[in-house]
């Protein structure tokens, strides 16, 4: 499962030490905390960019002198979100203060930019962040960011706090003001456990001050694993754990500023990313799915960075399918030296072990897998897109609502042969987003559910194993439609 880069083909071992540097790189210019040292500009981080030298194009803001910071504003609140299920659960959270909804979002608005492109205001290691939190709930909350990678099961984990827990009390706004840490992923949470499960959770991403305005997940330092290459977008994947019976107490604990429900008795129901399941998570082209540009023969090394965030107390395993990933990142701490050997080596994972409180970040990159066959080329079918799912192997989170396959913790990436086709792809993807959207006509749901019910009726408690044939001529609606219901009753048989 996890092998080193050079450990792979000779080709892989070419290819990826074009890409990810193995050797010390010459020591940065420290940064100050004043301002870039190279370039006056900063910039967004990019969608797509077919070369650095490109994509600097039309994104660039000039860097104030040290002002008083603009604030980020988060407002506390409460209330019941729909599950892909269509269960309402109730949630305690953060939204932004001026949403005109008054419910949490799930997770809550980032702080910094979580990417593709601008999404959200920058934020640069080093620069002074302001953030107004108005708690409109009447108990007392409170706000914490810490670099965690000790896991929730220690009884007493010792964070480093990079803003001190601090209280918000019930009705009021506190400023939460700080220099912003070192460059790296991060997460913002109520400091309780069971607080942080009920959605009271966001990202908060902080840029490299001196990577000249390229989108790096970190400063190059001698120390740290080196990347050659500008990666090509970032995206931020906030990992939820919902577990409805928690959402129940909180609603009639309205007061309750900590709910007495031990970690023993917590069993999630529902895995998100970045809030979402199901059909709706392969197609947030906007957020979550990479659509990437392939990587041609020639060009310079191209991949994507992908923020990982386990906001629940589950470990996740994400699996990316169709390539590997290099875990560059963890807990905001670059990958550097192995304390055994001395040597800085990028590991190459298929399945990504993220445990409680966690965040990792990944470069995906933008090449179909070395071993794929056929390969790909012009008479190949899908040489102008593939499209491959990723998921989480920790086997509960594979479902909704403890057996509802497939609603749990994936999503999808696709790779495309040029930008035209990556521009095309987006905007399938979010059609198909609006039209998943659209309310279904109540008669049709009503047909819907009358054939489900039909299909699924089969006998139950009979036991007889191999009464195949009566079980599906019990189901009377299933039983007329087709020649077909020899498949719905093997399906029963095999239970029984
Ligand atoms: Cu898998």
């Amino acid at each position: 499962m996890t092998r080193r880069i050079a450990e792979g083909t000779r080709r892989r071992i070419r290819r990826a030490s074009l890409w990810l540097g193995r050797r010390a790189t010459p020591p940065a210019a420290p940064g100050d905390g004043e301002a870039p040292t190279r370039g006056t500009t900063r910039r967004g981080f990019i969608q797509i960019g077919a070369a650095s030298s490109v994509a600097v194009v039309g994104l660039s803001r000039v860097l104030p002198a040290r002002a008083e910071p603009e604030p980020f504003f988060l407002t506390i609140t409460e209330g019941d979100v729909a599950m892909e299920d269509g269960t309402p659960v109730f949630f305690r959270g953060f939204r932004a203060t001026d949403a005109i909804k008054d419910v949490p979002s799930i997770p809550g608005p980032p702080i910094g930019n979580t990417g593709p492109g601008i999404k959200g205001r920058d934020v640069f290691a080093g620069d002074d962040v302001l953030i107004m939190v108005t708690n409109s709930t009447p108990r007392d909350h409170t706000f914490l960011i810490a670099r965690v990678d000790a896991d929730d099961l220690s009884p007493d984990p010792a964070p480093a706090e990079i803003v001190k827990t601090t209280t918000i009390p019930a009705n009021q706004t506190c400023p939460i003001k700080f220099t912003a840490p070192q460059a790296g992923t991060y997460m913002y949470r109520d400091a309780d456990r069971n607080n942080r499960l009920l959605g009271m959770y966001g990202a908060f991403i902080v840029l490299p001050r001196n990577a000249a305005g390229q989108l790096r997940p970190y400063d190059p330092a001698p120390d740290r694993l080196e990347i050659l290459t500008e990666l090509r977008s970032q995206h931020t994947w906030v990992l939820s754990d919902v577990d409805p019976v928690l959402g129940e107490l909180a609603r009639v604990q309205r007061r309750n500023g900590k709910i007495d429900y031990p970690l023993t008795k917590i069993t999630p129901r529902y895995f998100l990313i970045n809030g979402e399941t199901g059909v709706e998570a392969t197609r947030n082209e906007q957020l979550t799915i990479p659509v990437i540009p392939l990587h041609h023969e020639g060009e310079p090394f191209a991949g994507v960075l992908i923020r990982c965030i386990n906001t629940g107390v589950a470990t996740h395993a994400l699996h990316w399918h169709g390539n590997h990933v290099f875990p560059v990142q963890r807990n905001a701490v670059p990958e550097g030296a192995s304390p055994k050997d001395g040597k800085i080596r990028a590991f190459e994972k298929d399945v990504v072990r993220i445990k409680a409180l966690q965040t990792v970040d990944v470069i995906l990159p933008a090449h179909t897998g070395f071993e794929a066959f056929p390969p790909l080329n012009d008479l190949h079918p899908k040489v102008a897109e593939q499209h491959f799912p990723m998921h989480c192997h920790a086997e509960m989170s594979q479902t909704a609502a403890g057996g509802s396959y497939p609603f749990g913790m994936l999503t999808d990436w696709h790779l495309v042969n040029n930008q035209q086709t990556a521009i095309a792809v987006r905007q399938r993807l979010a059609d198909e987003r609006r039209d998943g959207q659209r309310r279904v006509p109540d008669d049709q749901v009503q047909a819907a559910i009358d054939q489900r019910v039909g299909n699924s009726g089969h006998g139950s408690g009979s036991g007889s194993g191999d009464g195949q044939g009566q079980s599906g001529s019990g189901d009377g609606a299933s039983g007329g439609s087709n020649g077909g219901s020899g498949d719905s009753s093997s399906g029963s048989g095999g239970k029984g």
